[in-house]
């Protein structure tokens, strides 16, 4: 099988996120009346599950609404709320946010299933197909358009459902800017990847960097545990996530030459986050710094997405790079991104 071949469907995902992006926030215009029925509802605490990506796009999302709206929200995975339901729904009245690309995981439909015993009613779905499970049984759903997917790992799915579920957060604060930013994000795909596909593979195939570190802080820690997960699955690799300052707390132990450190640099902590790619890099690591604009940073490499756009609006646009680094290290392992190891597209208990 030739390197096309392998990979061929991540490939393809991964390249199409810019239209796919485009697609789905162009299909919110026929959902956001139902959903400005359920944000009209008063509710306590707003809770984001899923698992795997869907857990860490929750992270990413639950951050995002608090940023927006200044309600209290939090991510559980979904195991925590279907297994330990009093240590998640403390507050009376949550509105739970389940996001799944498949609809089918069990933990996920088990989550539901506690919800219901427990008569929690504000329940929206956020997934990719809306013919299947999750998005029968709850009763608000978000769906994107044309994020389906014939790999195990999730690429383009993930980004859009993490858009939606920004917009979501965006319309019920009435944060027309917020909206417009994000409407704006599918026009900067091409040229960030068309400036940065080539650097992406270049680091994959540099067989002395044999482990990776993702560095994020607030709506991007999220979006750093998923880069970690990306190169676990398609590559096998030894990778890991961080909060940016906690990296410092023990886990720098491992800096190495051998080490690829990927610092997602937020505008909030821009300083503070710099500090510590600059330490990395002074103990050895490789740093490749994903910013919007370039100012002095202390990296062997940056990546700047150069959209002027707020930080939370810019999440998404943080992972095709590194989906690409995944993917291309996948391949120069002679692996085939498009089936990792162990994995199947859905756990089912
Ligand atoms: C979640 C998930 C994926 C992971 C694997 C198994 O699925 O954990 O993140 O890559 O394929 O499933 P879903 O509930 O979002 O479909």
């Amino acid at each position: 099988m030739n390197q096309i071949e392998r990979g061929a469907f991540t490939y393809r995902e991964i390249m199409s996120q810019g239209d796919v992006w485009q697609a789905t926030l162009g299909g919110l215009a026929g959902q956001t009346e139902r959903l400005a029925e359920l944000w009209g509802q008063p509710a306590g605490d707003v809770i984001f599950t899923g698992c795997g990506s869907t857990y860490y796009l929750s992270l990413a999302a639950a951050a995002t609404w608090q940023a927006l709206t200044g309600q209290r929200a939090r991510a559980v995975p979904a195991s925590e709320l279907w297994l330990f339901p009093d240590l998640v729904l403390a507050q009376p009245n949550p509105r739970v946010v389940a996001v799944s690309r498949s609809g089918e995981t069990t933990e996920t439909l088990r989550a539901l299933d506690t919800l219901a015993a427990r008569g929690v009613e504000q329940v929206l779905a956020v997934t990719v197909y809306g013919e299947r499970e999750l998005a029968r049984r709850a009763p608000y759903t978000l769906l994107t358009t044309g994020a389906e997917e014939e790999s195990v790992a999730q690429t383009r799915s993930f980004t859009s459902m993490l858009l939606l579920a920004q917009a979501a957060a965006a319309l019920a604060a009435g944060n027309q800017a917020a909206l417009t930013a994000l409407r704006r994000l599918p026009t900067f795909f091409a040229p960030l990847v068309g400036s940065y596909e080539a650097l992406s593979r270049q680091l994959a195939q540099d067989r002395r960097l044999e482990r990776f570190v993702f560095l994020g802080s607030g709506v991007y820690y999220g979006v750093a545990c998923e880069a970690m997960l990306k190169m676990k699955e398609m590559s096998l690799s030894p990778s890991e996530a961080f909060h940016t300052l906690e990296f410092r707390h023990g886990p720098k132990s491992v800096v190495a030459p051998g080490t690829l450190l990927v610092g997602l640099v937020g505008d909030t902590a821009y300083e503070q986050e710099l500090k510590v790619l600059a330490e990395m890099r002074d103990l050895g690591a490789t740093v490749l710094a994903l910013v919007d604009a370039e100012r002095d940073v202390p990296a062997d490499y940056v990546v700047s997405t150069g959209t002027g756009l707020p930080e939370v609006a810019r999440a998404a646009l943080l992972l095709p790079v590194l989906q690409l680094l995944a993917f291309y290290r996948s391949l120069a392992k002679d692996l085939n991104p498009d089936r990792p190891n162990n994995l199947d597209a859905v756990v089912r208990l």
